[in-house]
């Protein structure tokens, strides 16, 4: 095993060009190989390799994050957990995540699939463009991979070893833990917003006692509930999608947590983007795009929630499995009723993610584009003080909130104001 060495465009065709997988995929022959760096997240290069026959996305991590730089150490085993979250969502959601064509582990690489012509969802919401599938696609992919992870499904030997495979994305989740739960609601070192119109909502939220004391307890939820393996990061920016297709991309956030999470940090991003609308109207109004954004909330959840009683009426072969409880005894209400338990848990604790995952966004360090391309500073601080207000009502009112219409009912009133 070769020691670490980070890629860059000058020498990842010298690296490479025996790599047999990228061979196979876009041509041996590395003088026409065209070599292109593109990542734009957080944490990690991501370059898009093109050759004779084809072409491949080569995604390396660094021994930081890219965002702060080198003063902040991040463990390269995230791109291991990536990848094993990638075969599993393969297994569990088939077609929803990029073909992996090599692992690297000492390089923390990954050789996959080049998704085009692909766009990442966050910049189709922000163009305005509505995508007649992504409800469908992503209610079913979390539906899957949230319940075959679990104990709802899987062998308990086999989660337990998975259980303790990903216990050790220690690191990754130490982010959440902080940036999410804990920074927004005080004055963190790493906090910004971009708007100083918000200053005096920000005091007003890091003194609201009720809303901190929430955030605790969704931090714990999420830290103690080892449900299932989640995405981790299932927010626009990681699911890429054409005019028809949606593929979910960059699990490396991959642990044991609740279920509700991966539902939640989606949903807020839905939610941002129907905020954010107001900020991109340059072109002309966006009336029919925020009530697709909200559509696609409803059509999210319910497509989740339907396949998910489905799984569990059809699939329920886990340790969880309480055939001699209800089933055998030809009580097949039993099972419903436990059902519908889980689903009002995970309904709860889902607008809770998704009330802090919005703060998150706008008061913690990373932020969105869906925000932070409005150019005029006074309409993007509008956007965001409307979505702050939102999510500290979700968050807080979440275990009497009852209906996504109701949720969606007080976004489009906050919206108006
Ligand atoms: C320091 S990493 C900041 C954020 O980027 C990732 O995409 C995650 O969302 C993380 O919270
Ligand atoms: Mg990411």
């Amino acid at each position: 095993k070769l020691p670490f060495e980070a890629l860059s465009v000058d020498t990842l065709a010298a690296r490479l060009g025996a790599n047999d997988a990228l061979c196979s995929h876009i041509g041996k022959d590395t003088s026409r190989w065209k070599v292109r760096e593109v990542g734009d997240g957080n944490l990690n290069l991501v370059f898009i390799v093109e050759g004779a026959t084809g072409a491949a996305v080569v995604k390396q991590a660094l021994p930081y994050v890219r965002l702060v730089g080198d003063s902040w150490p991040l463990p390269l085993k995230r791109s291991f957990f990536e990848y094993h979250a990638l075969t599993r969502q393969e297994a569990r959601a088939p077609g929803s995540v990029p073909a992996i064509y090599h692992f690297d582990e000492s390089q923390a690489l990954i050789i996959m699939e080049y998704l085009s012509p692909h766009i990442i969802l966050r910049r189709a919401l922000i163009e305005g463009r509505q995508l007649p599938n992504i409800a469908r696609d992503i209610g079913l992919f979390m539906a899957r991979t949230l319940f075959r992870g679990s104990d709802l499904h899987m062998a308990t030997k086999d989660r337990k070893a998975d259980l303790a495979l990903f216990a050790d994305n220690v690191e990754l989740c130490d982010i959440t833990e902080n940036l999410v739960f804990s920074d927004p609601y005080f004055d963190a070192k790493m906090n910004r917003h971009t708007s100083p119109q918000l200053d005096s909502i920000v005091a007003e939220l890091r003194a609201d006692r009720d809303l901190k004391v929430e955030a605790q307890r969704l931090k714990h939820i999420f830290a103690a509930n080892a449900e299932t393996l989640l995405h981790g990061d299932l927010h626009s920016g990681s699911i890429m999608v054409t005019a028809t297709e949606t593929r979910m991309i960059d699990p490396e956030f991959a642990f044991y947590g609740p279920i509700a999470f991966d539902v939640g940090m989606l949903l807020a991003n839905f939610w941002m983007a129907f905020f954010s609308q107001r900020g991109h109207e340059q072109d002309g109004k966006r009336d029919t795009m925020r009530a697709y954004l909200l559509d696609v909330t409803v059509d999210t959840w319910s497509v989740f929630r339907t396949e998910f009683s489905h799984l569990w009426r059809t699939e329920r072969t886990g340790m969880l499995y309480q055939k001699s409880l209800f089933e055998d005894q030809g009580d097949r209400l039993g099972a419903e009723q436990a059902l519908d338990h889980m689903l009002h848990q995970v309904w709860t604790d889902m607008l809770g993610f998704a009330g802090v995952e919005v703060h998150r966004r706008i008061l913690g360090l990373a932020h969105n584009a869906d925000f932070e391309t409005i150019a005029d500073e006074d309409l993007r601080a509008t956007c965001e003080a409307k979505a702050l207000k939102f999510g500290r009502h979700i968050a807080v009112n979440r275990r009497q909130i009852h209906s996504i219409d109701e949720v969606n009912k007080l976004a489009a009133l906050i919206e108006q104001e």
